[in-house]
């Protein structure tokens, strides 16, 4: 399921390609000591009419937010970066990848305030396959809701994808195969159910979806506005609450969504089989359309779509 790193390649690093086993940093860089960057997980697509990357501006778009809410200036312009992305596919030569560009707070001093140090942006792309398991998609997972809670609105920017956000993720994420489960989920400070460690959650009843709303504890998922825009345009109706453990428990189908986990059914929580305990329906539909999507098989949507090789 864990699948290694490539130790070949070029890495887009501040502004000029590097050999992938140089793609270093100094042990005293800002960023590693408090977490101090922002990053983005993005998918490009191999299709019949060629290589597309998912939703790129909105991605580029939520990594500039991210800086923001950290005070965070990134040297470069939306529209370098974005062109730098497609550069490091091409000179990789890659059709279908994952891509993860950072930008974090580099080498000048330590100290928790960042003021002077450099940022540093690196982009980085590689084959990733299912993030869940190869059956995930089909079979749905065992999840179990952790006894970590989602980082509070009050405590961090939560709509940031920022570095140090992730141990929280960590702790859901060991605390669950402790367990012996696939995946977390985690619950707000008030107990309402917020998201995975890195997924967005979805509940299906009576062929309506229930999804926390984008201003609670949650990241804000590109999947997740993708999914709720093809649910509605499919007929679906969508409702963005608070949503309960027993909701959950009782739903008649869960899924999670997001760039790696894609759209992916939750058969089980905490030994509490969900639904008929396989992919459901709704779910069906849902990943259907979504792969139809990313793989340029639905002409409406070809706008979500950018080509890398043109
Ligand atoms: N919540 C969290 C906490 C999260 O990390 C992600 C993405 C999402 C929701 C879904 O967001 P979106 O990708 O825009 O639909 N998680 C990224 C990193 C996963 C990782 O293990 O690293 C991803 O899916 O790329």
């Amino acid at each position: 399921m864990v699948e290694r790193l490539p130790d070949e390649g070029k890495i887009w690093y501040n502004g000029t390609f590097v050999d992938w086993k140089d793609a270093k940093v100094h042990v005293l860089s800002h960023g590693l000591h408090y977490g101090s960057g922002v990053f983005e997980g993005i998918r490009c697509y191999a299709t019949e009419k060629g290589s597309f990357i998912f939703r790129l501006k909105e991605h580029v778009d939520r990594m500039y937010h991210s800086a923001r809410l950290y005070k965070m200036d990134i040297p470069y312009s939306e529209e370098d970066l974005k062109e730098a992305i497609k550069e490091t596919i091409r000179i990789n030569g890659l059709d279908a990848c994952y891509i993860r560009p950072i930008a974090f707070y580099g080498y000048h001093h330590l100290g928790v305030n960042p003021t002077g140090c450099p940022v540093d942006v690196a982009i980085a792309v590689w084959r990733w396959g299912t993030y869940l398991g190869e059956e995930a998609l089909e079979s749905g997972i065992r999840c179990t809701f952790s006894s970590w809670r989602r980082i509070d609105p009050k405590t961090l920017p939560v709509t940031a994808k920022a570095v140090g956000h992730y141990l929280n993720s960590l702790l859901a994420v060991l605390d669950a195969k402790e367990k012996g489960f696939d995946e977390a989920i985690m619950l707000d400070s008030d107990g309402y159910v917020a998201e995975g460690p890195g997924e967005n959650i979805f509940a299906v009843k009576n062929a309506t979806l229930y999804t926390p709303e984008a201003e609670s504890s949650i990241l804000p998922g590109i999947t997740r506005a993708s999914v709720i825009e093809l649910a509605r345009e499919s007929g679906y109706e969508v409702v963005e609450k608070p949503l309960t453990k027993e909701e959950l428990l009782t739903a008649d189908e869960v899924f999670f969504t997001g760039t790696a986990a894609e759209v992916s059914p939750i058969r089980e929580i905490d030994g509490v089989r969900i639904g008929k305990g396989k992919r459901g329906e709704v779910t069906s539909v849902i990943q259907r359309k979504f792969f139809d999507v990313v793989n340029a098989r639905d002409e409406r949507y070809m706008r979500w779509l950018e080509p890398v090789y043109e």
